[in-house]
């Protein structure tokens, strides 16, 4: 198709919009309520463009493009419907900017101040005209915070919480015309409902109602009392997107740029949470060798991801049996820095319990602030971050995140780590750094290449593989993808084991991962995860001096009874 904008003559495949087109001819307009990844509604009504030949201004979000469309993105008329429009948000809106957690990266904020359209929130009534009935405000999960004072009504939230994401149906709307907001079913405390907290509403949140729980205030106080023996331990996808949040492009590797500005704010060791998932695999790598002996256990699900063990509890206790009983890496790690050797190296009063260390993850995830707060875990963690707040502390220190150097190394012992456990970011990596060490244990070293790359990418919902001497695997990228799977008792006879992770793409597509536009942000991600992993000099997590090192002096074998205790957790419904 050609068509026109502004002057400027586009091509531009069937079946675009003409938001697809204005894009193209390099021109822009606002948008509140399009997220590239979930379907549009023309909510927002700031897309509206002008298209020659029709009477009214079309949205360009939904309108879908024709060849030889002549279209206008800026007009008086088109100026007026936009600025009304931005009037009617802010009169709805409470003017406390300056004490909103996305000041800076909100994009009703943005839109106001790029219009300069500030007089117009002078001029309107404070206070909204929200239904009494709902409430606005829930600070009752340990991972989402709701305030839908703040909220511009674009559905985004709705949409990914409900058909077009994770399926979970938390978030809908109540009330209609001017009153018409988003609730949570019927109107119940976050806590009591069967949100899982994988935080996919406040990544596509575009202001400030829908936000991860902010602890990095608290971090940034205790970093700065200068207390504490103060620990961090960062996941495998931060590394990678935090480099969006300053403005490097999508799949731009900051390792040691992120362990550089975590010293520079006071950590008085920075690890990585990698070295625990080479553990995680030792020890899930020999639960399955386990349970292929007593076939009544299989399949193994991976219990890594927090938001699909939470999907478990409260939708299927009867799969709970299923799951692996390996903690997650984040709280493997937790607990080796708090009671293990590295805190009997700390001195006597760590070794004898009186003290223990500060312990603080990054994660690009919301639901690993609930697992760090889970029965008989509670604890070995102390604060959990998203990548987004750790670059709001990083901000908030005056650290030029790009001016550091790359260069950058994590503290040992709980600092090596193998390719294997990067791919874990990745959906499929989990299983596919199990199975390189499971094939090994199993004495097949030579049964499979290195790389499953069936197991890989973004696109497809569910993945399999025929292991060759083990058996079936399947990956349930996204919890809607194990909704459906789950559907029929197809999956009890077919596989061996299935990796769920409850965001699409696995945990770099996490929700508390930076909020990016980029259709192909995922694919980018995943694309940095895997050179990573090609590029280590080890990638199979057996071959982990440390972690071998760690067997030799604390734990024993796999799966021993230290191990156990130490590494291991169980699941009530
Ligand atoms: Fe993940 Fe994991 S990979 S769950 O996706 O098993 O969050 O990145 O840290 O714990 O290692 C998240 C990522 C992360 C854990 C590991
Ligand atoms: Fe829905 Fe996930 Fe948001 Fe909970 S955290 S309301 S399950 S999108």
């Amino acid at each position: 198709m050609t068509l026109t904008v502004n002057g400027r003559e586009v091509e531009l495949a069937e079946g675009s919009t003409l938001l697809d087109a204005v894009r193209a001819a390099g021109a822009q307009v606002p948008t509140l309520c399009h997220h590239p990844r979930l379907p549009s509604h023309a909510v927002c009504r700031m897309c509206l463009v002008e298209v020659k030949g029709r009477t009214r201004p079309q949205a360009a979000c939904v309108t879908p493009a024709r060849t030889g469309d002549v279209v206008d993105t800026d007009s008086d008329a088109l100026r007026a419907f936009r600025e009304a429009n931005a009037q009617w948000l802010l009169a709805r809106h409470p003017n406390d900017c300056m004490r909103c957690e996305v000041s800076g990266s909100c994009a009703l904020q943005n839109l106001i101040h790029e219009h300069q359209w500030q007089e117009r929130w002078e001029k309107v009534p404070i206070g909204s005209p929200q239904h009494p009935e709902h409430r606005l405000h829930d600070h009752t999960s340990p991972g989402i915070w709701m305030d839908f004072s703040k909220c511009i009504e674009c559905g985004l939230c709705v949409e990914a919480c409900g058909e077009h994401g994770q399926q979970q149906f938390v978030i809908g709307f109540a009330e209609r015309g001017a009153e018409r907001q988003p609730v949570t079913v019927f109107d119940q405390d976050l806590a009591d409902t069967s949100c899982i907290s994988c935080g996919q509403c406040t990544l596509v949140c575009p202001v400030g109602a829908l936000i991860e729980a902010p602890h990095w205030h608290e971090v940034l106080n205790r970093l700065d009392a200068r207390r504490d023996v103060a620990v961090v331990q960062v996941a495998p996808a931060t590394r990678i997107a935090i480099s969006e949040e300053f403005g490097m492009p999508a799949g731009t590797i900051s390792t040691g740029r992120m362990i550089n500005a975590l010293r520079a704010l006071g950590f008085d060791y920075v690890f990585d949470t990698n070295f625990a998932a080479d553990l995680t695999i030792m020890e899930e790598a020999s639960e399955l060798l386990g349970r292929l002996q007593n076939p009544s256990e299989l399949p193994l699900f991976t219990s890594c991801c927090p938001g699909w063990v939470n999907w478990v509890e409260i939708n299927r206790p009867d799969l709970l049996p299923h799951l692996s009983s390996t903690k997650s890496p984040q709280q493997m790690h937790g607990a080796l820095s708090k009671r293990a050797a590295f805190a009997r190296s700390l001195g006597p009063e760590f070794a004898e319990g009186r003290r223990e260390p500060y312990v603080v993850s990054v994660m690009p995830c919301t639901a690993k602030k609930d697992e760090a707060l889970r029965p008989g875990q509670r604890g070995d963690v102390d604060r959990v971050l998203t990548t987004r707040e750790l670059a709001r502390m990083i901000r908030a220190r005056g650290i030029a995140f790009n001016a550091l150097p790359e260069e950058g190394v994590f503290d040992n012992p709980l600092g090596a780590s193998t390719g294997a456990a990067q791919i874990f970011g990745s959906s499929g990596g989990v299983m596919e750094a199990m199975l390189r060490t499971a094939l090994h244990m199993a004495g097949n070293d030579q049964a499979g290449a290195l790389e499953w790359t069936r197991l890989r990418g973004v696109d497809r919902a569910i993945k399999t593989a025929e292991i060759p001497g083990l058996g079936r695997v399947a990956i349930c990228n996204g919890i809607a993808s194990a909704q459906q799977l789950l559907q029929t008792d197809d999956w009890r006879q077919e596989f061996i084991a299935i990796e769920v992770m409850a965001c699409v793409g696995g945990c770099l597509g996490g929700g508390g991962e930076p909020k990016s536009m980029d259709p192909l942000v995922l694919e980018k991600r995943m694309k940095a995860v895997y050179a990573i992993d090609q590029k280590a000099p080890r990638r199979r997590s057996f071959e982990n001096p440390q972690v071998q090192a760690l067997y030799a002096s604390e734990l024993g074998e796999p799966n021993s009874d230290e191990a156990r205790r130490l590494l291991h957790t169980s699941y009530a419904p």
